[in-house]
């Protein structure tokens, strides 16, 4: 086997290159021992698909799969690495280098995206008949760089040099069409290798593309540029994925993409179903469920009502009846303006027939919420139609069987608050399904140091399939473990250092504590109530030069949507923070601030091994989940948090002493907001006039732009809008008072902190997507695993 692998990985390269294997680039290496990686699982990728369109399947549709690289993650999963490292070694190639060659495919905004990229490696992994169906983009999430502090955005041509990792089925096409263009869906599929299984379940991703190459009336009669610019219109549907995050622009190419990739991958089904069970569609549901990741792909089901309807020819009721017990929808946000809600116009524009079906569907439910005796204001609110826009999660809730949220406390806010009405009259669809992270990447891979300790404690590993073992070995803590534990974490730091020198160009000391904060920038979760710990604690030090402060690196990582003007200015008041800090003689020994740029996959798997505290600040109430909590405790930084999303799970698990908690919770909130005086806050906590003043007194430079001034304003203006509506100032106290005992603690007792550390890691099992996934399957999807021969 090892001959066979290596000959082929050279073959590969070759073939890539056009030269000996040993001449050819570290990027040409990848995408030859890529290649190999396909070719190894050819056979076992098309019995999988064989096998799983025979019976009962789940497709997860999803306009994001933020899948970040994929060859490590691959070899891994086959159990290749070593054969992989040892093969290039016999050519003169190293594979670390070679595999810093591959681009993320960074098809995501943020926690949503990657969700369903950790799901689809548990479903592999479990041998679960599941389709992943999502948009091929062109240009994936912005790349991110800094001017002057400001972040700019560039394109993300991730594909542009070739991506082994995605195969045409040029013969499977579908045709979607809109009142105004019929285009071609090519599907590409993804191999997604599960750990230790040889079953390869498939992520399909369509890209649009013109009916006709090119229209050569048009090119003949010399209206080339005409032809191009169709062309081109045609190719606009799958080119960018929209880089909003819990905002949403009503933009009409935004609804083209959503219905693209549903009609096409419903197509796709209804296709499999008539070859397997021939054409009468009452059976559908009975082999297909279809999990909704959000309103995004909510078109799905007036689409496939359409099709029942228009080209199967059923009845409305029997039609409905299939749609109903098809569908599940997973709810990711409570935020007001992260519920889609499309113009009626819109639809009437690029395709009348969804808007007549979506009309039938609110008439409907119209006369049937009258007939249950609810009254007309409520019937108006929740009405799939209402003030001309078509309410997306309003359809999905109607029409589904399943609605979850995503922790346990989002899931209770959904039933109390965002959709109330629906709870009310169908409890039984709700459930919660607390979101996971995947072991294999988040742990196994990007950890390998604390992997071996975790093999070496439960001796064996085990874990990496079932993490949920870790928690027998809680109490086999010991002080041999948490000195490792400390020696892990510093070779961690160390490497950090280093890639942080090379990538940012900044120096930073292993010695001291790593302090991260790494997801999309908003508000709600408050990295401006980071940065104002951090300017307070300079301004302490710089008064009292005796002070005693723990080594601290605070790290940040985020994008900031590229409309969203206070998520902006957020970033370039830390990268001006930062500025200040770095660059101050008196300080900068004991503090550093470090923004990586273009914060991505790749990076959070150099970060989290590395980082010792998780910040997982946001006002109670708004984070539906968060997974990166999950990754850090996974690889042992300790909580700083509020009792928000799945923070409220993880503290379940470790007990109060192992996490740092604090700040108001999400019932204690509406009371202290009503009679909440932002300014009260600024005048009596300690600190924190200081830190607003230096928004607007010049200490901090915004370049002109206002910035500064406007978030100052947004905290302490209430004719401006509700002051300081995340309630940065009135935690600052909490946060600040935690945060100095966390630091004191982690230099004061090493032993202790790291016993801390060792029951976040063996607690962390119920926070494997494996579990999640385990739950869906079993409640929801209704699947079990189904191992290839
Ligand atoms: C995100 N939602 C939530 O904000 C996170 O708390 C959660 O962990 C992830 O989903 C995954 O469930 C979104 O990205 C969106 F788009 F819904 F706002």
């Amino acid at each position: 086997m090892t001959d066979t692998w290596s000959n082929a990985v050279v073959s590969q390269v070759r073939a890539v290159s056009g030269r000996p294997a040993k001449a050819s680039t570290p990027q040409e290496v990848w995408a030859g021992l890529s290649a190999a990686v396909v070719d190894h699982i050819a056979d076992d990728w098309a019995s999988t698909d064989r096998t799983y369109k025979a019976g009962r399947m789940e497709h997860y549709f999803s306009a994001e799969f933020l899948m970040g690289r994929a060859l490590l993650n691959n070899l891994s999963n086959l159990g290749l690495v070593e054969q992989a490292r040892a093969s290039l070694n016999a050519f003169g190639q190293n594979l670390s280098e070679v595999l810093e060659e591959e681009p993320d495919a960074a098809l995501g905004n943020g926690g949503l995206g990657r969700l369903a990229a950790c799901f689809l490696d548990s479903c592999a992994t479990l041998d679960l008949p599941v389709y992943g169906y999502g948009i091929l983009y062109r240009y994936g999430l912005f790349k991110q760089l800094f001017e002057n502090g400001f972040q700019t955005e560039h394109p993300d041509s991730w594909m542009e040099e070739g991506y082994p990792f995605i195969v045409r089925r040029q013969e499977e096409q579908r045709l979607v069409s809109y009142a105004d263009m019929t285009v071609r869906a090519i599907p590409y599929d993804m191999p997604i290798t599960g750990y230790g299984t040889k079953n390869v379940n498939t992520l399909r991703l369509w890209k649009a593309e013109p009916l006709e190459e090119f229209d050569y009336d048009a090119f003949n009669s010399q209206r080339f540029t005409d032809a191009i610019v169709e062309r081109e219109h045609v190719m606009d549907i799958s080119r960018v994925l929209y880089p909003n995050d819990t905002t949403y622009e009503g933009k009409v190419l935004r609804v083209r993409q959503q219905y693209f990739f549903c009609s096409a991958s419903l197509q796709d089904i209804v296709a499999n179903y008539i070859e397997k069970h021939g054409s009468d569609l009452r059976g559908l549901s009975d082999f297909n469920a279809i999990q909704l990741n959000d309103t995004h792909p909510v078109l799905a089901i007036p689409e496939l009502m359409r099709l029942l309807l228009d080209d199967y020819n059923m009845g409305w009721e029997e039609a409905w009846e299939v749609v109903t017990k098809t569908f599940a929808y997973t709810n990711h946000t409570v935020l007001a303006e992260a519920l889609e809600t499309w113009e009626m116009g819109i639809f009437d524009r690029i395709f009348p027939r969804i808007a007549e079906i979506v009309r039938e569907i609110d008439r409907r439910f119209r006369l049937e919420m009258a007939e249950r005796g609810l009254d007309q204001g409520t019937i108006d609110y929740m009405a799939p139609v209402s003030g001309g826009r078509a309410h997306m999660a309003w359809i999905a809730c109607y029409a589904s069987y399943s609605i979850n949220g995503v922790a346990a406390l989002h899931t209770e806010i959904l039933k109390r608050d965002t959709l109330a009405q629906w709870y009310a009259i169908w409890p039984e669809r709700f459930n919660n399904k607390t979101n996971g992270v995947t072991p294999r990447r988040w742990l196994k891979q990007c950890n390998p140091r604390l992997a071996a300790l975790l093999d070496e404690v439960t001796g064996s590993d085990e874990w990496v399939k079932d993490l949920s073992v870790l928690s027998e070995y809680t109490s086999a803590g010991n002080d041999d473990i948490y000195r490792r534990l400390g020696e892990i974490k510093a070779a961690n730091k160390a490497d950090f250092a280093n890639w942080i020198a090379e990538r940012e160009g900044i120096k930073i000391d292993p010695e001291a504590i790593y302090d991260v904060q790494i997801k999309r920038l908003h508000e709600y979760k408050r990295q401006l109530l980071n940065a104002f710990y951090i300017l307070d604690l300079y301004f302490r030090m710089k008064q009292d030069p005796s002070l005693q402060v723990p080594k601290r690196v605070f790290i940040f990582g985020a994008k900031a949507a590229p409309g969203y003007i206070r998520a902006k200015a957020i970033i370039k008041l830390i990268n001006t923070i930062a500025e200040l800090v770095n660059n101050d003689s008196d300080v900068n020994e004991t503090i550093k601030v470090v923004f990586v740029h273009n914060y991505n996959v790749s990076p959070a798997e150099h970060i989290i091994p590395a980082a010792d505290v998780s910040e997982q600040i946001s006002m109670a109430g708004k984070e539906a989940s968060g997974t990166s909590n999950m990754k850090f405790m996974m690889n042992g930084a300790l909580t700083m948090g509020t009792l928000d999303g799945a923070n409220v799970e993880i503290l379940d698990a470790v007990g109060d002493e192992n996490a740092y908690i604090f700040g108001a919770t999400e019932d204690e909130l509406p009371a202290l907001k009503r009679d909440y005086d932002p300014r009260w806050h600024m005048d009596n906590v300690p600190g924190l006039r200081r830190v607003l003043d230096a928004l607007v007194d010049g200490t901090l430079d915004d370049n002109g732009s206002g910035w500064f001034y406007d978030l100052h304003r947004s905290l302490l203006e209430p004719s401006y809008e509700p002051a300081d509506v995340y309630y940065v100032l009135g935690d600052f106290a909490a946060y600040r008072e935690a945060k100095d005992r966390m630091a004191h603690d982690h230099d004061a007792d090493p032993l202790g902190w790291n016993r801390k550390v060792w029951v976040n890691i063996t607690r962390s099992g119920r926070f494997s997507s494996d579990r999640t996934i385990s739950d869906y399957a079993r409640e929801v999807w209704k699947i079990k695993g189904e191992p290839i021969a």
